[in-house]
């Protein structure tokens, strides 16, 4: 074991390269392993000791510790993904992060701001070259294509992109919804390079008796099962064939992030985040509905009908979810913020989008929603990113305020005030607030 320390050595802990680059030799290093099982179980040795350097004292209570959880102090302070910046970290196996509303404000969300949601352990090789994708199934020509063949054979084009994962806004439900408890962050609208899925599936000819797509990556289950997929979603044929679905191999004019999916990915814009495939290398065409992993049972479904918070429903009467709801996110000022003296007057911005549809208009209140101005909301600069809000409001005294958004789409749906309780705490489109106080 002489060279566990190899790993540990950076001041810092590095996830990307504890966890992609060798996860089994990470995971073996930190944590023991309950024997005839796939559980972890304690911090032991170097991870036991690293993790005490980095929190700056003993764990006295670490046996308590479960897996997959990293102490809180470093989750939001030293924690490091390579290329990532002032993400907190949801947990770190698999990796999943999110990103404060306020580092959200650019109208294109940097790589680094960009919010990071794994079901597995990314592949080691995510090498470019090499790379093929598989398009079979259903097909007149099963195509294999390397990244070099996708930019040679079609459209290359740019667009920016709002994706949002389908439990955004899950840690404010209650009765808590199991899952990652994703506050505001699991959003983002950067900007992707790529070809269009419709034209590739046309290049491999679409069978008639094709209804449903099922897509594939090379990232690899939790338990290490080479049988078992982390996550294989995929959508009606006919959502396939929109112009606007992409398959990506660069982000904001780069090679894509590791952890947002390099070296290609897909996209299905307005839908969950988690039909966008990450380390993408295959799709294929069914005649049924897919039932991959993520496909049945409850998940990425909604009770059929609103239903009372805490209500157990039957997984077999429940919907999927298609286009995600119409939302908005103010992005400055940061929440908390204590204006300086006397000053009265606030401009409040930020991002709205609706899934398949556009936003018509936001309002903003400073007075818990008795009152509301409609602010200045621009067009989108292309199909399915998000659009910027603005509105400069006067605060008429010193106090306390909080300032509300309200985003409505076009075909006349706002956000509600409270959420709309689900299962699994799916598409909570509640308005979100920030608190402002003048002296
Ligand atoms: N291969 C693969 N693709 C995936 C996932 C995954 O775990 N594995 N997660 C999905 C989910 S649930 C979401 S919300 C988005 C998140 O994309 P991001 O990590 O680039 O933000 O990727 C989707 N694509
Ligand atoms: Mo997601």
């Amino acid at each position: 074991m002489s060279d566990d320390h190899s790993l540990f050595s950076e001041k810092k802990v590095d996830l990307f390269e504890i966890y992609a680059e060798d996860p089994e030799r990470a995971d073996e290093v930190v944590f023991e392993r309950i024997p005839h099982t796939d559980r972890r179980g304690f911090l032991k040795g170097a991870g036991l000791a690293t993790m005490g350097a980095l929190v700056g004292a003993t764990i006295p209570f670490h046996r308590n510790m479960p897996a997959g959880f990293i102490p809180e102090a470093i989750a939001s302070t030293a924690m490091e993904i390579k290329g990532k910046q002032g993400l907190t970290v949801l947990n770190d196996r698999p990796v999943n992060a999110e990103t404060p509303a306020h580092l959200l404000d650019d109208d294109v969300t940097p790589t680094a701001r960009h919010f990071i949601r794994n079901n597995g352990i990314p592949p080691v090789d995510m090498n470019p070259d090499g790379w093929m994708l598989t398009i079979d199934g259903l097909v007149d020509k099963p195509l294999k294509l390397s990244i070099a063949d996708l930019k040679n054979k079609f459209e290359v084009v740019t667009r920016k992109i709002c994706l949002e994962c389908g439990g955004n806004g899950r840690a404010f439900f209650n009765p808590k919804a199991k899952g990652n408890q994703w506050s505001l962050g699991a959003v983002a609208c950067a900007e992707w390079t790529g070809v269009r899925l419709a034209d590739v599936l046309k290049a491999a000819g679409v069978k008639s008796s094709a209804v449903y797509t099922a897509h594939y990556g090379a990232d690899t289950h939790l338990s290490g099962d080479p049988a078992k997929l982390p996550i294989s979603r995929g959508v009606p044929i006919k959502k396939a064939l929109d112009a606007n679905n992409l398959i990506t191999f660069a982000m904001n004019g780069e090679p894509i992030h590791p952890m947002n999916g390099a070296p290609l990915r897909l996209h299905v814009p307005g839908w969950p985040g988690s039909f966008s495939h990450k380390w993408f290398n295959r799709l294929q065409l069914r005649d049924v509905v897919h039932d991959g992993p993520k496909m049945t049972g409850a998940a990425y479904r909604m009770p059929p009908h609103p239903v009372a918070p805490g209500t157990k429903v039957d997984s077999k009467t429940m919907v999927f979810i298609e286009s995600m709801p119409v939302k908005s996110l103010i992005t400055s000022p940061q929440t908390g913020v204590n204006l300086a003296k006397g000053e009265r007057s606030v401009t409040v911005r930020g991002h709205a989008w609706a899934g398949d549809n556009t936003v018509s208009r936001v309002d903003v209140s400073i007075d818990f929603g008795a009152t509301w101005m409609q602010a200045k909301l621009d067009k989108a600069p292309n199909p399915y990113a998000w659009q910027r809000f603005s509105h400069t409001v006067r605060l008429p005294q010193e106090g306390y305020y909080e300032i509300w958004a309200r985003a409505t789409d076009d075909a006349g749906r706002a956000q509600p005030f409270a959420l709309a309780w689900n299962p699994k705490g799916y598409l909570n489109n509640a308005m979100h607030r920030i608190s402002v106080v003048a002296s």
